[in-house]
């Protein structure tokens, strides 16, 4: 036997000197003697993307993460030469590039190293597959502390963890398990108040290093493929995200009545348990807005079709719960089953639309239907057939939003659970494996399935949802965390893995509430439900084989509770859709964790229970059994709470009392909040009134308030209204002055404005700087409310 012991042991190989760089318009293009190349591209004074190649070659420039339609561009690049490096220097970054080994260090104005390399770019030859495992390695302070990576379900502070990224269906899983539904190689670190991120845009197998290995190095790797990141820098934490967002992009406005509360299970049928369950909704007035149809509902799993024996007329019963305020939302798995009298299998089999093995016959593997081919979603012709399969379920029956699941791919009863390696992708026309599609696959689905939902409801706006999915996912669809357990520390999880997602750019998200797996207990249901109504997402599922998970299944006290918190989310609704708004234009997370809330604050760098719900509520679910209150941290700044009006001050722990029908809630002072009367469902009242808490505070504050039809598109033509409202506090006077945009008419015209924590009795109102008599206002001193008209541009009420 001849071994090669030379090439046994190469192991990690490094640049060497450079020997020259060209300058070419963004771009600054390093080579070293041994034929290293670094591309450093400035997109932004904020944003640069770092690319090598160990050939000096590069391989087609590709990515699904990045928004082609974003503009970019740069107010300075400057580039100097020292005797030890070359310097980049734009107006936020100075990028320092070594002349000894080209490692890269990145610092803000004032000098102070926001990022540099340890050992940097290294690479190990892959002798197996071809090509690199590509490396890097950066140097981390003593006090850094990172953030994000997507659906993780571990400690929200990523620091001393190790985490590989390889969508995995994973029924059950736990704290720290290592591999779930999605891949979102994007993190946040922050030091000395400083923020940046880092955006490694490669849909290999990744692996992320926080300081787990060696204390003050953290680093990222990937199994094949591209050492190709983006460095972005803050210093704010939102300044990151934003252009994170901006980078990757944003999805649009669903309707509103996605944010809703939605009731699954797998799985509702016939027809009659379906009709079962939506008229205990209206029966008990307990408000929800759509209903899932589970993989039960097609016939034999095959997708597109119907068992017609449990739904013999599906697009009857679908109108029918359209009629009583629900909307339907069917599943739709990637697998098709092999089977020549399916028109589905036939025509993508002469179509040659299913995924190949590398030597030729087909990826065949076991999933719900039994043996299946699968679409190679990453084919764009493949993509396009698919999105123009939903025509009759959208078009003509009426479903109004789809469920995509177990595209990581999974697999059932084969080691790894997905495809084998060896299987073959378009990739967009780069043809590659599967281990570079893998992270993809998912993603590529969703985003056939939401042009397909486009196109079919149009001029209705799509709503999709998807199991797994890759950075960029969130422009098609939103997304829940997979088959979570009825468990306290899967509320704990919960918490976590949503506001971790919102900090990953996936703001669409939740949980399943009250777990997928097992069952929980009245208490537990509870208290997961109070947090699951400030989730984006807010669905109740469970597996169904062990128990029911309605919110009437728990006896009247659950019932009750839950009941006001989904009233609760209802009333909310517009305040909740103000922050969607913020979301799909500037990228703003919809939760914010407490670190991204005020990242001065070192207290909040290892917070996790507690985050803020939009921009002005602040929320920390009770996470234990049998308690009657909890300790919490209150950010800094002065907040009311919710329930009882009581002014506290933060930047301190405390506790707070939350007996079972309670959820610690602070608004924050000066805060006025937009809010709905309970409905059942989205818009089925016609809105008379809408009501404004507003919270006083001595000082100012913002608060901004959006509104639109709730569905359609009218709003890019303008027709949508966004409300800014400047209230300034003091000692005897409140000043609120309202700013309106776009053309929007809401069909109510006035507000109920009701007064919380204000200090002195009012005596005068002044509109629009005339006094007008209290009575004419509907001047309640008992409420402290008045009534006054939308179009107000001043406000003074005085003491
Ligand atoms: O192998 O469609 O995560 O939400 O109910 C299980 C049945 C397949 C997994 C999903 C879950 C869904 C279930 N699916």
């Amino acid at each position: 036997m001849i071994t090669n012991t030379e090439l046994e042991h190469k192991g990690n190989l490094y640049p060497t000197a450079l020997i020259t760089y060209e300058h070419d318009q963004d771009t600054i293009s390093f080579i070293t003697k041994n034929g290293v190349r670094l591309h450093i591209q400035v997109l932004r004074d904020n944003m640069l993307r770092l690319r090598y190649s160990t050939t000096g070659i590069f391989e087609h420039d590709f990515s699904y993460a990045v928004d082609e339609s974003q503009p970019h561009g740069f107010n300075q690049l400057q580039i100097t030469e020292t005797e030890t490096h070359i310097v980049i220097t734009t107006e936020k970054v100075i990028c320092k590039v070594a002349r000894d080994d080209i490692r890269v260090g990145m610092y803000n104005h004032s000098g102070k190293p926001i990022l540099e390399d340890e050992l940097g770019f290294h690479w190990e030859e892959s002798f197996e597959f071809g090509g690199n495992f590509v490396k890097m390695s950066k140097s981390s302070k003593d006090q850094e502390n990172f953030f994000g990576l997507g659906d993780k379900p571990t400690n929200f502070n990523l620091k001393g963890k190790r985490l590989s990224l390889w969508n995995t269906d994973q029924y059950a899983y736990g704290k720290d398990t290592t591999e779930l539904y999605k891949a979102v190689p994007f993190y946040m670190g922050l030091h000395g108040n400083m923020s940046y991120g880092i955006f490694f845009d490669n849909t290999f197998k990744t692996h992320f290093d926080f300081c787990s290995e060696r204390r003050n190095v953290t680093s990222f790797w990937a199994d094949g493929g591209e050492m190709n990141y983006y460095f972005i820098y803050g210093p704010q934490m939102s300044d990151v995200l934003t252009t994170y967002t901006d980078l990757t992009g944003k999805p649009e406005l669903p309707p509103m009545w996605a944010l809703g509360f939605h009731q699954c299970k797998w799985s509702y049928y016939p027809e009659s348990k379906v009709k079962e369950i939506t008229s205990k909704f209206r029966e008990l007035n307990f408000p929800c807005d759509a209903i899932y149809l589970d993989i039960d509902y097609m016939d034999g799993f095959r997708c597109f079709t119907w068992n017609k024996e449990y739904f013999p007329d599906p697009k009857r019963m679908v109108s029918e719960l359209e009629a009583d305020g629900f909307k339907t939302v069917a599943i739709i798995d990637p697998g098709i089953k092999i089977d020549l009298s399916y028109d589905i299998f036939k025509e993508a089999l002469d179509k040659n639309y299913f995924c190949r093995r590398a030597d030729g016959p087909y990826m065949r593997g076991k999933v719900w239907p039994g043996e299946c081919y699968f679409p190679d979603f990453t084919n764009p012709e493949v993509r396009e057939w698919w999105s123009g399969l939903y025509r009759e379920l959208i078009g003509d029956i009426g479903v109004k939003g789809v469920w995509n699941d177990m595209n990581e791919p999974a697999v059932m009863e084969v080691p790894g659970k997905t495809f084998p390696l060896d299987v073959r992708h378009d990739y967009d026309g780069h043809r590659c494996s599967h281990r570079k599609a893998h992270n993809i696959y998912g993603m590529q689905m969703a985003r056939a399935t939401y042009d397909g939902v486009k196109k079919f409801n149009f001029p209705k706006r799509p709503f999709i949802i998807t199991r797994a999915n890759y950075s960029g996912g969130q422009r098609y669809t939103s997304t829940w965390t997979g088959d979570n357990v009825a468990t306290w520390e899967h509320l704990w999880l919960a918490n976590v893995q949503i506001q971790r997602l919102c900090m990953s750019g996936m703001s669409f998200s939740g949980s399943d509430i009250g777990g997928f797996a097992e069952q929980p207990s009245g208490e537990l249901y509870t208290r997961w439900l109070q947090l699951g109504i400030f989730h984006p997402f807010c669905r109740v599922h469970s597996s169904g084989d062990h128990g029911e998970q309605e919110p009437w299944f728990f006896g009247e006290e659950v019932l009750d509770i839950s009941r006001k918190f989904v009233e609760l989310r209802y009333q909310l609704l517009p305040y909740l859709y103000t922050a969607f708004h913020n979301y799909v234009q500037e990228g703003m997370p919809i939760l914010k964790p407490l670190v991204y809330f005020d990242q001065e604050d070192v207290q909040t760098h290892y917070r996790s229970d507690e985050f803020i719900f939009g921009n002005q509520i602040l929320v920390c679910p009770v996470q234990e059994p049998n308690v009657q209150g909890r300790r919490m941290y209150i950010p800094r700044g002065k907040w009311y709470n919710f329930w009882t009006d009581k002014l506290v001050v933060g930047g301190k722990e405390m506790w707070v009392d939350a007996p079972l029908d309670i959820i610690p809630i602070y608004i924050k002072e000066g805060a006025v909040i937009p809010k709905y009367p309970v409905q059942q469902y989205v818009d089925q009242i016609k809105m008379e009134q809408m009501t404004l808490d507003l919270y006083y505070k001595l000082g100012k504050e913002n608060s901004e308030f959006y509104e639109d039809a709730h569905d359609g598109y009218e709003y890019r033509q303008n027709v949508y209204s966004l409300r800014t409202f400047k209230l300034t506090g003091k000692e005897d006077e409140i000043i609120l002055q309202q700013h309106k945009s776009g053309k929007y008419s809401a069909p109510y015209t006035s507000f109920k404005l009701n007064l919380h924590g204000v200090p002195f009795e009012i005596k005068k109102v002044f509109y629009e700087n005339e006094e007008v008599p209290l009575d004419q206002i509907h001047f309640n001193a008992e409420e402290n409310s008045m009534i006054i008209d939308k179009e107000f541009s001043e406000l003074h009420l005085v003491g």
